[in-house]
């Protein structure tokens, strides 16, 4: 531990610790304003003193001014918030603090000269930190979560990723509370200073900016665990727990080891410090941070036990723990030079994540999921007020911009790259990004850049992804010559205006098709004047006019096209199919994905159709025929079985209507489910008596099997509810929480005494597992019973109902708000009403969360006039409380703009 430096000073930055800051209207932060940073640091030293109610944190920075900087920009800015600030000093003299705080709390030093050194000493207190952004309080232990400006809020610093700098920290803290400290890096010193308080040392030899960095305190069991590098190297990998959830690390450093060998293999990726250390928190603002060395997860994302985890929850492990340790090159070795890059990192990880969830279990399955995801949050959030580019141009609080379309389009983007250059193309240009910018921050443009001089190909019409929001709609129209054979495909492209964006220029699309002959045999596809040997049974067209034709040669009879087959591009595509066609699709399609995507128009037909109060003559029938296909279809994947079986969400149907009444659509979707339940019954009685064969086992196959049995399970109830008793049976005999939940939905939609009375003995039997609670909490949050609003009105005022554990207050009243539109939009404005006062109670507490939880909200104009009078009225009153934090304050006022 270093020297004292003397308090001299005292100066308070901000009285409260969270909330908003004491400023006038938030000004936006822009792409075109960036400046290069008048000063890095060479070295961060940090003593965090943990021992007593409040944090002290000494900082010593080396400084040196950046040549690369405008010569006019001379002055230091250390970002500050809710800081105590007690001593400043500039190369060994004191200076006043007061004299140097700018509007925002930062402290601006005019001009320390071309080399510096600045020590700070300040104060917060952990246990007052409720936005869990900084250094926080969470059960018996403290951590860390500063991405994006949480570092701000431990010691002055200039806050901003393209600042790198080698951090040496030591962390003290009582020896009986805190007995393991943990920062970045490799401990390199550790022992006693005094009867209570012991201290470690912490190196961590690669740079980084301050959004990387970790401590973690508590009394925590570690798992160990070793992997072998492929070029030898030994990696200790450590997993922390509260003691209570120790045993339950098994599946995560399971997948931790698959993913490291995974990007050694499909990369040429290594990992680089002698220790990987994951620990668990249970107070998160989101699914887990890859901190250098450190990561710290959501417990969500990292325990898994057959009671506590379902089968969804054990691949959810698996992609986040593979997610946090790809960001390892991706985000950490090469960062982002400012918050505008962020889907350099987000985007290109995703798609690494989903690379390595395909080679763990069936790629086509896992296509399926990453698509409906993207269509039920992204598609929306690119159609609504919050539209935003890949790449925003601005922002107001950057925590609002970690969205489904820096995240998911993001990744959409990367898996177009490798769609028009090829696998291998691709991957050189990525090892070229990386080789290139090891160590450095880095933008889009310099990825576009390697991709562009790896492959050779012109990506400049392909970067308007990059710049363009909404999503673009391809209308396809198809004519056929028998004389000269020839099939032509005329395509449109049309990309809907956005906020900020009125008109868009032509998008370079990747359109994979396929075409089948009236047999149902795959038919190749040869572009006219192209040699045959070039034809292929799918082919990608490069869509780059607003409109323009493809002639495809060799078809002796008109073909039914198979259009963006494994969803290549993140598009809607429009084609005059037939429903007839779409059965043939569903049934014959070479191509799983588009086979499911058949299925799924199929049923959007009859949805839609039925919501308006005109049902397709003959719809259900030909619905329940595709079904009877699939369920008998011989040798079929289950796990496809269940993808095509499930009907697309409410949320997906809404999407396609410009006016959405969610009554008639959930009565639609429900009418639906009853019909085929009653209609199928044999088979869904079949599937269910077939399970389970046998013990519970985490496997992907068997995963599969209890997907499908559920889903039967569900289906046998919607049709009759003299099934219950099934689900009462289930839900006392299985032996997993896969099987008991699924039970637990179908009862928690019933209204039915004995299903009441096993909700109530599932939260006695499960109370003390809060993760277990949370799931309690959803299935009836999202429950498919008119009187869903009412009950989740009393859940919030259940003992275990709380704004201060994220995980609890997503349960309910985010899954309630995003899981149940017929409820949640209760036509007399109570759902709304539930939602807003939340949110404005969570404000002042957690705003990131606050600001997330009122998405919904946002999407009134979409609703018919009565819902959207009611929810423009709960924005409104949101808009006009005096002291909003930033996060909720762009939220709403963006959504009534
Ligand atoms: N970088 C993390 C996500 C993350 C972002 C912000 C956070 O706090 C505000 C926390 C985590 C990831 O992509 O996993
Ligand atoms: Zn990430």
């Amino acid at each position: 531990p270093r020297d004292q430096v003397s308090y001299t000073f005292h100066y308070y930055l901000h009285a409260r610790f969270n909330g908003p800051l004491p400023m006038s209207a938030p000004q936006p932060v822009r792409l075109e304003d960036y400046r290069p940073p008048a000063y890095h640091v060479e070295q961060a030293r940090l003593r965090i003193d943990l021992s007593g109610e409040t944090a002290r944190v000494d900082a010593r920075l080396e400084l040196r001014r950046n040549p690369a900087a405008a010569p006019e920009d001379t002055a230091l800015r250390l970002d500050a918030e809710f800081l105590e600030l007690e001593a400043l000093h500039l190369d060994g003299e004191a200076l006043d603090p007061a004299a140097l705080r700018a509007a925002d709390g930062a402290l601006v030093i005019p001009d320390p000269g071309a080399r510096c050194r600045v020590e700070t000493t300040s104060r917060f207190r952990p246990a007052e930190n409720t936005a869990l952004s900084g250094l926080y309080r969470s059960g018996r232990m403290y951590c860390t979560q500063c991405e994006a400006e949480g570092f701000r809020r431990i010691t002055p610093y200039p806050d901003r990723p393209d600042v790198l700098a080698p951090f040496t920290t030591t962390l003290i803290a009582d020896r009986t509370a805190c007995p393991v400290l943990l920062s970045n890096g490799d401990c390199i010193e550790a022992g006693a200073l005094d009867e209570q308080r012991h201290y470690a040392v912490w190196h961590d030899p690669y740079p980084k900016p301050a959004y990387l960095f970790a401590v973690v305190a508590g009394d925590l069991s570690c798992q160990e665990e070793r992997f072998t590098t492929a070029s030898g190297r030994e990696v200790a990998l450590r997993f922390y727990t509260e003691p209570g959830n120790a045993g339950r690390t098994e599946h995560a450093l399971a997948s931790l080891k698959r993913a490291m060998r995974w990007d050694e293999q499909q990369y040429g990726l290594e990992y680089d410090l002698d220790t990987y250390m994951v620990v668990a928190v249970g107070d998160f603002n989101m699914g887990a941070m890859e901190n250098k060395g450190l990561n710290v997860f959501n417990t969500q994302f990292v325990l898994a036990s057959p009671d506590t985890a379902t089968d969804a929850d054990y691949e959810g492990v698996e992609a986040v723990i593979g997610h946090e340790y790809f960001h390892n090159w991706t985000g950490n070795r090469v960062t982002c030079r400012d918050w505008f890059q962020l889907s350099l990192k987000e985007g290109l990880t995703v798609f690494r994540e989903h690379q390595f969830a395909e080679a763990m279990g069936s790629a086509a399955i896992e296509r399926i999921r990453q698509v409906r995801l993207l269509r039920s949050a992204q598609f929306p959030e690119d159609a609504g007020p919050m539209a935003h580019p890949v790449q925003p141009k601005s922002y107001v609080e950057i925590n609002n911009f970690y969205t489904a379309t820096v995240y998911a389009k993001g990744a959409e983007v990367i898996r177009m790259y490798r769609t028009l250059l090829g696998d291998t193309p691709f991957r050189r240009g990525v090892r070229r990004y990386l080789e290139r910018h090891d160590g450095e921050a880095a933008t889009i443009d310099d990825f576009l850049a390697c991709m562009e001089e790896a492959s050779g190909a012109d990506l400049q019409q392909f970067s308007r992804w990059y710049h363009q929001a909404g999503t673009p709609q391809v209308t396809v129209r198809d004519e056929y010559d028998p004389e000269r054979e020839v099939y032509t495909l005329h395509c449109r492209q049309h990309t809907p205006a956005t906020p900020e964006q009125p008109r868009k220029a032509p998008m370079h699309i990747p359109l994979a098709v396929g075409l089948l002959g009236p047999d149902g045999a795959p038919l190749p596809v040869q572009l006219a004047g192209e040699p045959a040997d070039e034809a292929a049974h799918t082919r990608v067209l490069e869509l780059r006019e607003a409109e323009e034709r493809f002639e495809i040669a060799g078809c002796p009879q008109r073909p039914t096209p198979s259009l963006l087959r494994g969803f290549s591009a993140p598009v809607a595509v429009e084609y005059p199919y037939s429903d007839d066609d779409l059965a043939f699709l569903l049934a014959r399609d070479p191509d799983p994905f588009a086979r499911w995507e058949a299925g799924q128009q199929l049923a959007v037909r009859v949805l839609l159709a039925e919501a308006a109060g005109e049902p397709r003559p003959g719809g259900l029938e030909r619905l329940e025929a595709a079904f009877r296909g699939a369920l008998e279809a011989p040798g079929a994947d289950p796990a496809l079985t269940a993808e095509v079986l499930t009907l697309p969400s409410e949320t997906y149907l809404a999407e396609q209507l410009e006016v959405v009444d969610p009554q008639a659509i959930h009565d639609a979707r429900a009418g639906l489910r009853r019909a085929l339940g009653q209609a199928l019954t044999a088979h869904w009685q079949a599937l269910c008596e077939q399970h389970p064969g046998r013990p519970w086992r985490h496997s992907a196959e068997e995963a599969a099997q209890r997907r499908l049995a559920n889903l039967a399970l569900s289906y046998l109830v919607a049709g009759s509810p003299r099934h219950l008793d099934r689900a009462l049976q289930q839900l006392e005999r299985s032996d997993n929480l896969t099987d008991r939940l699924a039970a637990l939905a179908v009862l928690a939609d019933s209204e039915a005494p004995q299903a009441e009375r096993a909700i109530e003995a599932f939260h006695q039997r499960w109370r003390d597992e809060p993760l277990v609670v949370d799931k309690w909490f959803r299935v009836q949050a999202t429950a498919s019973r008119p009187d869903a609003l009412e009950q989740v009105e009393r859940l919030t005022r259940h003992p275990d109902f709380t704004l201060d554990n994220p995980n609890r207050a997503r349960a309910l009243l985010g899954a309630f708000a995003q899981g149940n539109p017929a409820c949640f939009h209760s036509p007399d404005g109570r759902g709304y009403r539930l939602l807003a006062d939340h949110v404005l109670a969570l404000d002042a507490r957690n705003p990131q969360l606050a600001a997330r939880l009122l998405g919904p909200l946002s999407h009134w104009r979409r609703y018919e006039p009565q819902r959207r009078t009611a929810m423009r009225e709960q924005l409104e009153r949101i808009l006009a409380q005096p002291a909003l934090s930033k996060d909720v304050h762009e939220v709403a006022s963006r959504s009534l703009e």
